[in-house]
């Protein structure tokens, strides 16, 4: 096993007592923020969970951009609820402290190296998002109305907008990839930064997956019969807009799909290859310390001989990312977006 291997799985599997121990230090250290935060000691232990797991996993990808990422979208979301940069840098320094306790001097330099990115990375704290339904692209219009609908609750009219616009020439996979995915993303960088509440995030989520369904009469199948896929989020993986796009624009392609959606265990998506013998297994995961359940299903699946035909593609938000992601997780292929999941399906099978 190699040593991030080694040094990921000794995190994951001490980071409740760590976490523990990081806060109980940082009160003893500070009775300013004992006194501000005693209160939230079970929260903010959770934070410092939630940390371990995605260093754990950056480092078990050995992936600098992973952990970088996690570093800039943590600086965001903790900016908007005016957490100061310094105690986010000092909880850090206490969280490489509590582990070195734990560690050889090997893995000491190796935590190091990763523990320095993210305090580096920290220092330039000049990031900014910016809006995703802005930019040049051909739905602008439509994206950005139906959006404003959506902040209205008013869903029937964005049915009614869509639909006319299907009907005026607007194709089905446009809207997809630019009024939804667009949308998505943008409901998720206005939660980050406090302007949705969560409830206004599950909320446009939900109406806009109504809304997906309300569309597949719409949706052109192919008569041609191209093979099986299972399609599936991994493990505790909850982000399932994306995946059941992909498998949309692959029935439209001519596979039958079968979709798993959220949520599968390894050994319900296993027990599913098995049973239905697809041609491909496709999966997603969002959340960065998932890919741990990526890697444990593509790892049963190459190893069971019965199962060699089967082509893994995967994708999702670490993937888009880390662009080489795909080949440290010993998948077969990857795409960016539900068309291009569509090429490199025929490509993996062709
Ligand atoms: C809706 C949403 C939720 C919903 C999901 C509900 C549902 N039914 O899906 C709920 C409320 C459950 C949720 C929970 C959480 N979420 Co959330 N969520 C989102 C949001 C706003 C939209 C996701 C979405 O629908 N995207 C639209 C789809 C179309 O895009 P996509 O997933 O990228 O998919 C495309 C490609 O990636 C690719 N693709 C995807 N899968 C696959 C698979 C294959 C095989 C292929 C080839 C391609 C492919 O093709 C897709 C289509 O083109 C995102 C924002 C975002 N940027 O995505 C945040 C977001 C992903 N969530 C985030 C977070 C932090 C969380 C939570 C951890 C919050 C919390 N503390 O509880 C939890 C984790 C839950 C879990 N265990 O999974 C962060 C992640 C940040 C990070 N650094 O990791 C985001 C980015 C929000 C943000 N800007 O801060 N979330």
């Amino acid at each position: 096993m190699d040593i991030e291997r080694e040094l990921a799985i000794l995190i994951r599997s001490n980071r409740d007592r760590l976490s523990e121990a990081v806060i109980n230090d940082m009160f003893s250290k500070s009775p300013k923020l004992k006194d501000k935060y005693e209160q939230l000691f079970e929260r903010l232990v959770s934070d410092v969970k939630f940390h371990y797991d995605y260093i754990a996993e950056a480092i078990d990808c050995s992936s600098e951009t992973l952990v970088k990422e996690y570093v800039r979208w943590l600086l965001v979301f903790f900016r908007d609820i005016n957490v100061p940069q310094r105690e986010i840098s000092f909880t850090f320094k206490l969280m490489q402290k509590e582990l070195h306790k734990q560690i050889t001097d090997e893995k000491k330099n190796l935590a190091d190296r990763y523990f320095g990115i993210i305090l580096a990375e920290m220092e330039k704290n000049d990031y900014q998002t910016t809006s995703y339904l802005e930019g040049d692209y051909p739905l602008k219009d439509l994206t950005k109305k139906y959006f404003q609908l959506l902040l209205l609750h008013k869903r029937r009219e964005a049915i009614d907008l869509l639909k006319n616009a299907l009907d005026s020439g607007t194709s089905i996979k446009d809207i997809y990839l630019q009024v939804f995915q667009k949308t998505q993303w943008e409901i998720g960088r206005r939660w980050q930064t406090k302007q949705l509440t969560v409830a206004e995030e599950h909320t446009f989520t939900a109406a806009t997956q109504m809304i997906i369904s309300q569309l597949y009469p719409y949706l052109f199948y192919s008569d041609e019969f191209k093979g099986k896929i299972i399609a599936a989020c991994v493990g505790s993986e909850l982000h399932e807009v994306g995946i059941r796009m992909v498998a949309d624009f692959l029935e439209m392609d001519g596979w039958n799909t079968i979709y798993l959606g959220a949520n599968s265990p390894t050994k319900t998506i296993y027990e599913a290859v098995h049973k239905e013998k697809p041609d491909v297994l496709a999966l997603s995961t969002t959340i960065i310390p998932h890919l741990r359940q990526v890697r444990e299903i593509i790892n049963l699946i190459k190893q069971d001989h019965r199962l060699n035909y089967v082509k893994i593609v995967v994708g999702g938000y670490p993937f888009n990312l880390e662009k080489s992601l795909w080949k440290q997780v010993k998948a077969d292929g990857f795409a960016e977006n539900a068309e291009k999941a569509v090429d490199e399906v025929n490509r993996l099978t062709g």
